[in-house]
């Protein structure tokens, strides 16, 4: 049976995992209505990954037996100060994301909860690539930055990321 210091702190998750959902749908909202495609395709792939990276949460409580508390959601945030901005704060918000995993992690071992230690592990991982992704995306756009047609073509490719469930 997990501690309930540990379930609170994956329920805290759950409920964290939906706020980046919302974070990057409103992401979409606002790429959309910029005319950014290829930014709100990846955006809109990117919030429905954080649903899952929630429901992977939630399956855990349930597979251990915890019960899910659900938490309400704050206002995200609206407005970008344009196309690079909304990148520059989704790296913020995944190392932030990454604190969180790694404090989760921490506490695990704290407690020798080997199950929940081998669970998170597949978060650490997700992490190092959610970083990478967003890393790689900045250092494009900051090359491409005074030139149009390469902040085109990298708007395009963005245009091409799919969903992998
Ligand atoms: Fe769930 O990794 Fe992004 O936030």
């Amino acid at each position: 049976m997990l501690s309930k210091k540990l379930i609170d702190a994956i329920n805290d998750q759950i409920n964290y995992e939906l706020l980046s959902s919302y974070l990057y749908l409103s992401m979409v909202a606002y790429c959309e209505d910029n005319d950014f495609q290829g930014a709100a395709n990846f955006y809109r792939i990117q919030a429905r990954e954080e649903v899952d990276h929630a429901m992977k949460f939630y399956d855990y409580l349930v597979e251990m037996n915890a019960r899910v508390l659900l938490k309400g959601i704050p206002d995200p945030e609206t407005e970008f100060d344009g196309y690079k901005d909304t990148f520059e704060k989704s790296l913020a918000h995944e190392k932030t994301v990454t604190k969180r995993i790694y404090d989760l992690m921490d506490l695990a071992i704290e407690e020798k909860e080997h199950a929940t230690i081998s669970f998170l592990k597949w978060y650490v991982d997700e992490q190092v690539e959610e970083e990478s992704n967003f890393t790689a995306i900045l250092g494009k756009l900051k090359r491409a930055e005074l030139d149009p047609a390469a902040l085109y073509m990298l708007d395009d490719e963005l245009l091409k990321r799919v969903y992998v469930p």
